[in-house]
């Protein structure tokens, strides 16, 4: 009898999900299934090791709810009752829905709705912004994640990055500020153990005692949203004890004056009610950070979800100036380096914004529930298109945008990889390939490499990737420009079509021979050593005539922090160890691992409420309640519920989003949302 020879392939592909890390990944696959995906060794950040959501994405790629095929809803909206239907049908009825609606309402009447369900370059960004544009759909303003923290930093420094994250090896004194790194970007964790073991000590700023706060040299458990108010009392103390970098602050800054005045109001002992650490504390901490050199501040989102974000970051940006931090290679702050690939790499060529058309409305992902449920809103929403994203679990005020969904006159498509909680309600779900079924460059906001994904298996179903689906869209709504129909390859090609200089190592080539190259800034590179503030006064702007301009508080200041109702908690909602935010909830071993939903508290809270450790408790404000199970919890501060906020089922079955609960409150700029400035009230269901 004779046998075919199996084919075994090894193929170097990137992850797209929405995480700072951007690992390299290999993949063998054996006649045409994907058999292990595995971190690749030779990636300097990755190397050789994914997480504990990636370990296991071959169960996400071939899992049994994977959408297949296209499929039309023949139940109520919410049900999650489809039946199979063929592209060509799908895309017809997308086609005449559209037209319809744009007819008789205009373009605006239909809403894109995306985020980074995948970082890829172009599945994230390219073809849909060209056609959503060119038809005149209303524009999403996609503020939800880093918006608020990178323009809160850029106000005052003009740009939101700064230092490598490979660099922190050289740093004396990282403060990881609002930031489960181990958790949330475990790769940079080796390079900041590095730094220890060469004399680094690791301070954590968080509300929580997370894994990374465990694993520091030095906790300090502030209360949520007070960043300002002790990075206020920090300067207070720099200036004071006159440790001020003044060459640097005289050479590279404006608004000294004025900054004195301002934190003389802000010494440790008038702050530290507020902050909920003790004046020496204070004084000790703002003293370390200021004497040890090269002293790094590093953080990426947490504060930004509390009201007054902007200005936490804005405020934490002025300290490394004030004590010259930038002029050593690993001082000063490191957050997203997303800003610098993007400025890098083509974008204007990959969006072709000039065929926008012009003068379009804008809406904030934020305002979904709001703007759904609006009577008024002018043209009203008639449909929207979800893809890359699941607002259902991951937007604020959840059952109202449930409500808003369940409007009969609303045409909601869904393209993703399952029927998520969002496509529960879509009028058509289309099947989304995985990351290793399509064709991509993956940026990083964690570090300096640019990764190739290239696809290890052919599409699973009749899934398409997100480029796919939009020249498909393109075609039948009729369009016959060319670029609504470029190649993937195409599109990649544009995008390095960049005479930026630190893209000069990079080719279309080398990076699908090679899986990934680093951008160019030197390996020495001070961005800020000489001053250089991308500014509007070329200054790192401690006193900010924009701000005042806008009609905000031209000075660093403390913000409106929230406080907590009597009686009440206040509820955070954070990452967790097995899901990607709202991803992998409908994966057996990532729920497995993450058990019931819960919400833990602070031993004194829950006895104050006579609650019991494992009972169920109703979790509750004015938008909604949820059931979780109670954990008693020594790394939550009293007056604090903590939750994971992607989608877990409580002890009856159902599923559950923390943003059952969380308003769309605006953060002070930055269009962000308040997430983290929720009141809940705790009580026994029980009882
Ligand atoms: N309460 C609370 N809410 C939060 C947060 C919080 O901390 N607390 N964090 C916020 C933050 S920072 C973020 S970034 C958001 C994230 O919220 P989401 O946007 O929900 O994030 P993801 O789970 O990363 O991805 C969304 C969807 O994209 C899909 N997807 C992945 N790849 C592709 C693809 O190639 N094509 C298509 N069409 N779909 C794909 C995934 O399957 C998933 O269903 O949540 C925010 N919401
Ligand atoms: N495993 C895993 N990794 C992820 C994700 C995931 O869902 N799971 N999500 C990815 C995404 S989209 C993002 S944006 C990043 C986010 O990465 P991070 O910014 O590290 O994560 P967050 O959980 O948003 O917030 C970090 C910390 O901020 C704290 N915090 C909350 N309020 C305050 C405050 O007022 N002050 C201070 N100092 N700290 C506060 C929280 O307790 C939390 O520990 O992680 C990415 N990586
Ligand atoms: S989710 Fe983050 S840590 Fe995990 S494999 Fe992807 S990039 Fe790496
Ligand atoms: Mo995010």
């Amino acid at each position: 009898m004779a046998h075919s020879t199996p084919s075994l392939s090894i193929v170097r592909g990137a992850c797209g999900h929405d995480c700072p890390d951007t690992c390299s990944w290999i993949v063998s696959v054996k006649d045409g299934r994907a058999e292990k995906l595995q971190g690749n060794p030779d990636h300097p950040f990755t190397r050789g090791t994914l997480c504990a959501k990636v370990n296991h994405y071959l169960e996400r790629v071939y899992h049994d709810q994977r959408l297949l095929y296209p499929m039309k809803r023949v139940g109520a909206k919410g049900a999650g009752r489809f039946v199979r239907i063929s592209w060509d049908e799908a895309l017809q009825e997308v086609a005449e829905r559209w037209h319809s609606i744009i007819n008789q309402f205009g373009a605006e009447a239909i809403l894109p709705y995306s985020s980074a369900g995948t970082q890829g370059l172009i599945q994230m960004s390219s073809l849909d912004r060209r056609l959503f544009g060119l038809l005149g759909c209303t524009n999403l303003e996609r503020n939800i994640c880093g918006e608020v923290a990178g323009t809160g930093i850029a106000t005052t420094q003009g740009i939101g990055f700064g230092v490598d994250p490979e660099d922190l090896v050289h740093s004396k004194y990282i403060v990881l500020w609002g930031t489960n790194t181990i958790v949330t970007n475990m790769h940079l964790w080796p390079i900041i153990t590095e730094a220890r073991s060469r004399g680094a000590k690791i301070v954590v700023i968080d509300p929580i005692r997370t894994r990374t706060a465990e694993q520091a040299d030095w906790h300090l458990a502030v209360r949520p949203g007070s960043d300002a108010a002790l990075a206020l009392a920090v300067m207070h103390v720099i200036i004071r004890d006159n440790l001020v970098d003044h060459d640097y602050v005289s050479r590279y800054a404006i608004g000294y004056e004025e900054l004195v005045e301002r934190v003389k109001q802000y010494s440790p002992n008038a702050v530290a009610e507020i902050v909920g650490l003790d004046a020496p504390t204070i004084e000790r901490f703002a003293r370390e950070y200021a004497t040890t050199a090269p002293s790094l501040l590093r953080p990426l989102i947490g504060p930004e979800h509390h009201h007054n974000g902007a200005m936490i970051f804005r405020t934490l940006a002025c300290l490394p100036i004030l004590i010259g931090a930038w002029r050593q290679r690993g001082g000063g702050l490191s957050r997203s380096t997303h800003g610098l690939q993007f400025s890098t790499l083509n974008i204007p060529g990959l969006l072709l914004p000039e065929h926008n058309r012009p003068n379009v409305r804008s809406l904030n992902m934020r305002d979904l529930g709001n703007d759904l449920c609006n009577p008024s809103l002018s043209p009203p929403i008639r449909s929207i298109c979800v893809y890359n994203c699941n607002p259902v679990v991951s937007v604020p005020n959840q059952q109202q945008i449930v409500r808003g969904l369940q409007r009969e006159d609303l045409f909601t498509i869904v393209h993703d990889l399952t029927v998520t909680e969002t496509a529960k309600y879509a009028d058509l779900v289309l099947p989304a390939t995985s990351q290793i079924e399509h064709l991509d460059i993956v940026p990083a906001w964690g570090h300096h490499y640019l990764a190739m994904n290239r696809p290890a298996i052919d599409p699973v179903g009749e899934s398409v990737s997100n480029t796919e689906l939009f020249r498909r869209l393109a075609r039948v709504l009729g369009r016959t420009e060319p670029w609504l129909f470029e190649s993937d390859e195409q599109l990649i090609r544009t995008a390095l079509n960049s005479n930026h200089p630190w893209i000069a190592p990079i080719t279309y080539e080398r990076l699908w021979e090679e899986g990934f190259v680093r951008f160019n800034p030197e390996r020495d590179w001070l961005p800020f050593a000489e001053g250089g503030f991308p500014t509007r006064s070329g200054k790192a702007e401690l006193y900010s005539q924009s701000l005042l301009d806008q009609g905000l508080d031209p000075l660093p200041a403390r913000g409106e922090i929230r406080q907590t109702p009597p009686g009440k908690l206040q509820l955070i909602s954070g990452k967790t160890l097995h899901y990607l935010n709202s991803s992998y909830g409908h994966v057996e071993r990532h729920r497995k691992r993450e058990g019931t939903l819960y919400v833990e508290l602070n031993q004194i809270d829950a006895i104050s409420r006579n609650l019991k450790p494992g009972e169920l408790v109703w979790v509750a404000n004015e938008q909604g309640q949820i059931a979780a199970q109670l954990r008693y919890s020594e790394r939550v501060q009293p007056g604090i519920a903590w939750m994971p906020f992607g989608g877990l089922q409580d002890a009856m079955g159902n599923f559950v989003s923390a943003n059952t609960l969380t308003p769309e409150e605006p953060t002070d700029w930055g269009g962000g949302s308040g997430f983290y400035d929720t009141f809940v009230d705790v009580i026994s269901i029980e009882g």
